[in-house]
């Protein structure tokens, strides 16, 4: 197995100017021809090596002169043309067959609708091609297939031709006007229903929206049109980015191994992030779409118009495309919330990849799959890179910066140095130390030190920088922290960015009267961890005027606790009174539920230096049951009054009343008595929202075995026609506390609703087991054994879902001794297996070493 290297890359020596494709569609096979203008670039090269992935070359010529075998070699991922001219045109044709491609990359079949997936390597896999990022090209597609199976023939750019003289079969011939990299190319055929809209751009452009889904799904996807709509408003206003074709399209597919994918004009969606309605998606589900639309869209600009250069600049289109949506869902939305969820979602996932084997730069320097680089790091802590560069700059010169940046680079395949030179253009900040962002891994600490001396406060600042993988030794960073002082009434002293660049650093604040409290790292402004030498959290959580400090003191002070409970069993009472205080507090009811939340088991084992998952359950459980019986009455009243079973609105308002209520009834539910199973019951009968109704099913099967049974029976029911909401079905059943998970879950694979051919469905079923930590670390080694069945399975089937899995491995060096032989027993057999594909390869190698 071969590594790429960054350091390695090279101009590539021809450019494909343009791409004339024709796909002749049948069941049994697919015939592709392609037919290419090519020049060198680079005239001391002789042959064309082609990327080709298991060719099966039907007919292949030079300027219209069918070449002799002599004239070319066909190897496992290559065809080499020998001896090219300086100017030529190549004609390619081959058969592939979609509907048995079961990796779902390339072009491969999702029910009956054909479908692809080309990033970041898929195109190779459909026809000979130049298959990088900087070879841009002109592409016009035509697509022939059965008229009645395959009514709607979708590809990139504008319609410009109509097959229709053939009796049972059709065509259509697609132009895109826009050069683009083959990972962007796209095709779609099936007998899809659709909805459509209309945007006009600021210029006056006249844009036909269109969303194709399974027939009978159309009425489920006027939020996610709207969602488009007011993305392309957005990007106009924001940052002065309009739409460039007449035409966008979306479909919605089931199978599909990501979220969503950006192709030019023809974006591709898992169902998961296109269909909603009320009564089968949750308020989160309708917030996911929103954004999941908005990153596509955006990625028009960035990362369509402005690609990456190689595979390595991911980041470059990822992280500045993640900052741009969630700013979006944040002025579409709450955005104190908002801050707080991304934050959340950065430390649950991005973190602990930084602090496992598998930790990279966001800029990676070499990779053997880059499938396996689609990471919260090159993606979650990528935005919040650019985030910091949005706060050193300040809005006004970030806009200029990004204005710059396109007019610069435009129809470019660029890297992430020129995007820095157009932010450093317009700021001031030292490049060569942000530079560090992109090469370091790990999750920087920073220590603070406070005194107080003759009105003088100073603050020693000292950073811990981790060492790289390998051990070798990383250097300081650099970045804008935001700070507040507040007086011990609780008022604002001051409030500041201060930024850090060296070290070890003391900043110091002259004339204050008494001690002040200090607030550190206001808006997570650096994706740090924060080490307090004496922080006031109970106060910070009464009276910090930054929201999100004030959110994160009561996780720290919450983690402190629990951290407590876990070495003596005892329980601060100090923090449960202040718990007290935020239950009164009169503040927006979706950032109460959060402020409301305990630490994730997640978030309490980045503290431990060995694991101990029955003691984190433990821990939280005693916290929880103990606030639960102290605040009873509050929590209760906190239920009843914003339980509205009525209402499906989606207002914000009625979305916060289901988010506190919801909040309350989890926490009541640790009392395990009648009355809270009954107040669950009553929810999922009477509710009219997929919201409450998923959530009194989580909590009855958490609870009340005999409620359980009667509620999930009518679930199953209800939904097993609609595998989206069966993935919750699955999830929930899969995350369960009960003692008998597994054998549930082996059972469930059985279930006729499951395919383990569907992603959607594999991550709902096994992947939430691999994060049930209780289970899946079972002493007995039962999880661990299950998961590995599984990913020799899968891998056989989709080697990208497989090494997905694979991550919940991990944690294996921060675990016992006895859990850690386990799972390294479990991944030597599955990395010995035959044929074992380089994506779980990397990861299990990573981890076992
Ligand atoms: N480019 C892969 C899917 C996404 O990040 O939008
Ligand atoms: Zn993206």
């Amino acid at each position: 197995v071969k590594a790429k290297y960054l350091k390695d890359y090279k101009k590539p020596a021809y450019a494909i100017e343009s791409v004339d494709l024709l796909f002749e569609l049948f069941e049994e096979e697919t015939f592709v021809t392609n037919t290419m203008q090519i020049k060198k670039t680079d005239a001391s090269v002789n042959d064309l090596t082609l990327d080709a992935v298991n060719l099966e070359l039907l007919e292949l010529s030079l300027n219209d002169l069918k070449l002799q075998e002599s004239r070319y070699i066909i190897e496992e991922e290559k065809l080499t043309v020998l001896n090219v001219p300086d100017a030529f045109e190549i004609k390619i044709k081959n058969k592939i067959y979609p509907q048995d491609n079961t990796e779902l990359e390339g072009l491969y079949k999702s029910g009956d609708i054909f479908c692809t997936q080309n990033e970041p390597e898929g195109f190779r896999s459909i026809t000979p091609f130049l298959d990088r990022p900087d070879i841009m090209s002109l592409f016009t597609t035509t697509i022939l297939a059965d008229k009645k199976k395959y009514p709607v023939l979708l590809s990139n750019g504008n319609k410009i031709k109509c097959h229709e003289d053939f009796k049972e079969r059709h065509g259509v011939t697609w132009h895109d006007p826009h050069p683009k990299p083959s990972y962007l190319f796209a095709l779609v055929a099936g007998n899809l229903g659709s909805i459509s809209d209309e945007f006009t751009t600021i210029q006056g452009n006249k844009v036909a929206l269109n969303i194709y889904c399974d027939l009978g799904n159309e009425q489920k996807c006027h939020h996610a049109m709207h969602s488009l709509k007011a993305s392309m408003k957005w990007d106009e206003e924001k940052y002065g980015r309009a739409y460039d074709l007449d035409i966008y399209n979306i479909v919605a597919v089931d199978s599909f191994n990501m979220g969503a994918m950006e192709n030019k004009g023809l974006n591709i969606f898992n169902s998961a992030y296109v269909l909603a309605d009320t009564d089968t998606a949750t308020d989160a589900n309708f917030m996911g779409i929103e954004s999941v639309i908005a990153h596509e869209y955006f990625h028009n600009w960035t990362g369509n118009r402005i690609t990456c250069r190689d595979w390595f600049q991911l980041t470059l289109k990822e992280g500045l495309t993640v900052f741009r949506d969630q700013c979006f869902s944040a002025d579409m939305n709450s955005a104190q919330v908002q801050r707080i969820e991304d934050v959340k979602a950065l430390r649950e996932r991005q973190f602990v990849e930084d602090a496992s084997p598998t930790r990279h730069p966001i800029q990676p320097e070499s990779y053997i799959s880059m499938n396996n680089f689609y990471t919260a790091t090159v993606y979650e802590k990528g935005a919040e890179v650019i985030r910091m560069v949005y706060t050193l700059l300040g809005e006004k010169n970030y806009r200029q910066a990004m204005d710059l940046y396109f007019e610069t680079f435009d129809g470019q395949a660029v890297t992430t140095d020129d995007f820095l030179w157009a932010m450093h253009e317009c700021g001031d900040f030292d490049l060569e130390l942000f530079k560090r962002w992109y090469k370091q891994s790990g999750t920087p600490r920073l220590h603070v030190k406070e005194s107080f001396e003759n009105g003088t406060y100073s603050i020693l600042l000292t950073q811990k920088i981790p060492d790289d993988v390998d051990g070798k030794k990383q250097k300081p960073c650099y970045y804008p922290l935001k700070m507040g002082l507040l007086d011990r009434d609780g008022s604002e002293i001051l409030a500041k960015t201060l930024i850090i660049s060296k070290e070890s650093e003391t900043f110091v604040f002259e004339n204050l009267k008494e001690k002040p409290v200090l607030s550190i790292n206001r808006d997570f402004s650096v994706p740090i961890i924060v080490e307090y030498g004496e922080a006031q959290f109970a106060f910070l959580m009464k009276y910090d005027t930054n929201s999100f400090t004030q959110y994160e003191a009561t996780q720290n002070f919450a983690l402190r606790t629990i951290s407590e409970i876990i070495e003596s069993s005892a329980i601060n009472d100090d923090f449960v009174d202040a718990y007290g205080h935020l239950l009164d507090l009169d503040v927006d009811l979706s950032y109460k539920a959060l402020l409301l939340e305990l630490p994730s088991v997640s978030a309490v084992m980045q503290l431990q230096k060995e694991i101990d998952f029955d003691a984190i359950y433990d821990a939280q459980d005693k916290l929880l049951l103990h606030i639960a019986q102290k605040y009873k009455e509050k929590l209760l009243d906190i239920y009843k009054q914003n339980h509205l079973p009525a209402s499906a609105s989606l207002e914000a308002k009625y979305i916060a009343k289901r988010a506190i209520k919801n909040r309350a009834l989890k926490i009541l539910s640790i009392l395990k008595n009648d009355e809270v199973a009954e107040l669950a019951q009553k929810q999922y009968e009477e509710s009219l929202t997929m919201t409450d109704r998923i959530v009194a099913l989580d909590v009855l099967e958490n609870l009340h075995v005999s409620y359980a049974e009667v509620a999930l029976q009518d679930f199953y029911n209800r939904y097993k026609d609609e595998t989206l909401v069966m993935n919750k079905y699955f999830a929930i059943l899969a995350s369960s506390s009960r003692y008998d998970v597994l054998e549930r879950v082996e059972k469930l694979q059985r279930d006729k609703v499951y395919d383990e051919k569907v992603p959607n469905l594999v991550r709902s079923l096994v992947g939430s087991f691999a994060r049930n930590h209780k289970h899946f670390h079972a002493k007995d080694g039962s999880g661990y054994k299950f998961l590995a069945d599984k990913i020799i399975e899968i891998d056989k089937i989709n080697p990208q879902i497989a090494s997905g899995l694979c991550g919940a491995f991990k944690v294996c060096d921060k675990m016992n001794k006895h859990n850690q032989d386990l799972i390294k027993k479990e991944l030597s057999r599955v990395i010995s297996t035959q044929g074992l594909s380089k994506n779980s390869f990397e990861i299990i190698d990573k981890i076992l070493k």
